[in-house]
């Protein structure tokens, strides 16, 4: 009824792209498709394009996508930007990624926020010299078991070399000191590369592959040893799911990178089974590990009450085990009543509701998986940065393609890595297909949406506006640069980023916290108060009679 007339997705693409030039518009509404609900005639979006310049984008960089996103939570590396401080500064703390170091005495260098701050006098130059500098008194202050250096825009104009300098480092500082090993690696992550964080993901998979992975054979004991991949601990969502797989007997060897060490990252080889969370951010090293280590990978999801006893299920039939199946069912037995408790109270308030979701690359598919539990529909979503087969589903995009596939796409991805492995790993895939084996695939999101439903790739401030403007939805989810405009227009806004100082939100615990947040947000009496009085009744308005 709020809806003001009803629109055909069509139309709506075509409202969301009048006002821009004819070139612009042709991009745009490839990147703007109507779901089917079904896999086989989903449609292709476009992807991992370049966004134009002047629109103003929800995106963030390659260096956010690669020091804050995948290297972020790792408490015990000391992470060293190499650029001018403002990198530094606004990359320091602000991702809401918590950690639980074993000890008080245990390494943790997250509350603090390492630069080389380079200034004019190293531009014109050279920043070489600084970066040893710094790796030098890191070293010295605490000792640590590693050092990363992450490269900002200026760092690959001037062609500072990060990776001699961690080499030498690395060479010099462990002959100083032969009873302590230190392992000092560098990202060529500098912001401009690729076209959005994506590129940062791959480049941060790509040397945490090559330089820490399989450093250390020593094993977990336990039965049931997984890693989980692409859960950040965001708001402590990691540490809801630690205690659901502690619980049902299942050990984890490693996550990347929620509540990390990098002793885990050493020995994630050691694990019989790798579950993917956020397929988008690290899926590249689970392929890795499955070529190189065998280790096979499944889609896990906590998010949602419903997901996660689907994930743990997906687990324990993965193994097996007769034993750990039960103990599964047990756990989710003991969750679900506090669940269920939770959704008849607010239930009759949030049926019926609509929702729109556009957050990185992940996150959009999996949160509407609690907004259908709560009897909320997802009219539009979609994703900053992820690529076709987070869209389309995996066995529609094989990933081994889809970097060479956006090469082909005029207003291209610049491709980070173009080799993408080393070349004895593609020899070994593809003699592994050649046998017949099977690489690990999952469904995308917009198989998953209702038919009529939109996906929209990499939206931008106008076309959020605008869609505010044709659906009026009762609760808008982004970011942070998101929030205040969608509030401005009179709707409740949730950020599915930082979760605004809320969460954790994952596992069953998290469902109940999100099904509280929503109730209140989208039965709030406020949002009516955002149109003045005076506005809204005419008869208020004083005329002004200069006469
Ligand atoms: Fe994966 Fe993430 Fe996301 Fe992501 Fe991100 Fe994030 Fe996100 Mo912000 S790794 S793609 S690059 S789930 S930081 S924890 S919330 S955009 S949807
Ligand atoms: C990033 C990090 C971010 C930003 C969140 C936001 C995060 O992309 O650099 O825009 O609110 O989750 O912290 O995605």
């Amino acid at each position: 009824s709020k809806k003001q007339k009803s629109l055909t997705p069509d139309e709506v693409r075509q409202e969301l792209i009048k006002k821009y030039p004819p070139k612009v518009a042709r991009k745009r509404a490839k990147q703007i498709q109507a779901n089917t609900g079904d896999e086989a005639s989903t449609p292709e979006i476009l992807s991992n394009v370049r966004t134009i310049p002047g629109i103003m984008t929800m995106r963030g960089c390659s260096y956010a996508g690669c020091k804050g996103v995948v290297l972020g939570p790792t408490r015990d590396i000391v992470n060293i930007t190499h650029g001018p401080i403002g990198c530094g500064f606004y990359s320091w703390l602000t991702r809401r990624n918590q950690t639980e170091p074993p000890t008080p005495e245990s390494e943790n260098y997250m509350t603090y926020c390492f630069s080389t701050d380079m200034n004019e006098n190293d531009i014109v130059f050279g920043g070489e010299n600084k970066l040893k500098q710094a790796i030098r008194e890191a070293y010295d202050l605490f000792k640590p078991r590693a050092i990363a250096i992450f490269s900002t825009c200026p760092v690959g104009l001037i062609g500072d070399d990060v990776h001699a300098v961690a080499r030498e480092m690395k060479e010099t500082l462990n002959k100083e000191n032969p009873d302590h090993f230190i392992n000092i690696f560098g990202f060529s992550c500098e912001g401009y590369k690729g076209v959005s964080q994506s590129a940062g993901h791959h480049i941060a998979n790509n040397q945490i592959f090559t330089h820490v992975i399989g450093l250390t054979d020593k094993p977990k004991e336990g039965k049931y040893k997984i890693n989980m991949l692409g859960e950040y601990n965001i708001g402590g969502d990691a540490f809801v799911i630690d205690d659901l797989l502690e619980r049902c007997g299942i050990t984890l060897v490693s996550t990347f990178s929620g509540n990390s060490s990098i002793h885990d990252f050493e020995r994630a080889h050691t694990a019989d089974l790798n579950t993917i969370m956020c397929h988008r951010s690290i899926n590249y090293v689970a392929e890795m590990m499955e070529i190189k280590y065998g280790i096979p990978w499944i889609k896990v999801n906590f998010i949602g009450a419903k997901e996660s006893a689907k994930s743990l299920r997906k687990i324990a039939q993965y193994f097996g085990d007769k034993e750990l199946m039960d103990r599964v069912e047990q756990v989710i037995a003991e969750e679900m009543p506090a669940v269920e408790a939770a959704l008849a109270s607010i239930k009759p308030r949030t049926e019926g509701k609509t929702a729109m979701l556009f957050v990185g690359g992940s996150r959009a598919h999996h949160y509407q998986d609690l907004f259908s539990e709560m009897g909320m529909k997802t009219l539009a979503a979609g994703y900053e940065f992820a690529h076709r087969d987070d869209y389309e589903g995996r066995r529609v995009i094989p990933s081994i393609q889809v970097d060479a596939d956006s090469r082909n796409i005029e207003e291209l991805e610049v491709c980070p890595d173009p080799t993408r492995y080393d070349k004895e790993l593609e020899a070994k895939k593809k003699a592994l297909e050649a046998q017949g084996y099977e690489f690990s695939d999952y469904k995308g999101m917009m198989p998953e949406m209702e038919q009529g439903t939109l996906s929209i790739d990499d939206l931008n401030q106008h076309e959020a506006d605008k869609l505010i403007e044709l659906y009026k939805p009762d609760i808008f989810c982004a970011g942070i640069k998101e929030k205040f405009g969608i509030q401005k227009c009179g709707v409740p806004m949730k950020q599915l980023h930082s979760y605004d100082s809320g969460g954790p939100y994952a596992g069953f615990k998290g469902a109940v916290n999100f099904y509280k947040e929503i109730d209140r947000l989208v039965n709030s009496k406020v949002w009516s108060f955002v149109k003045a009085p005076w506005n809204k009744n005419p008869e208020l308005t004083a005329t002004y009679n200069w006469e």
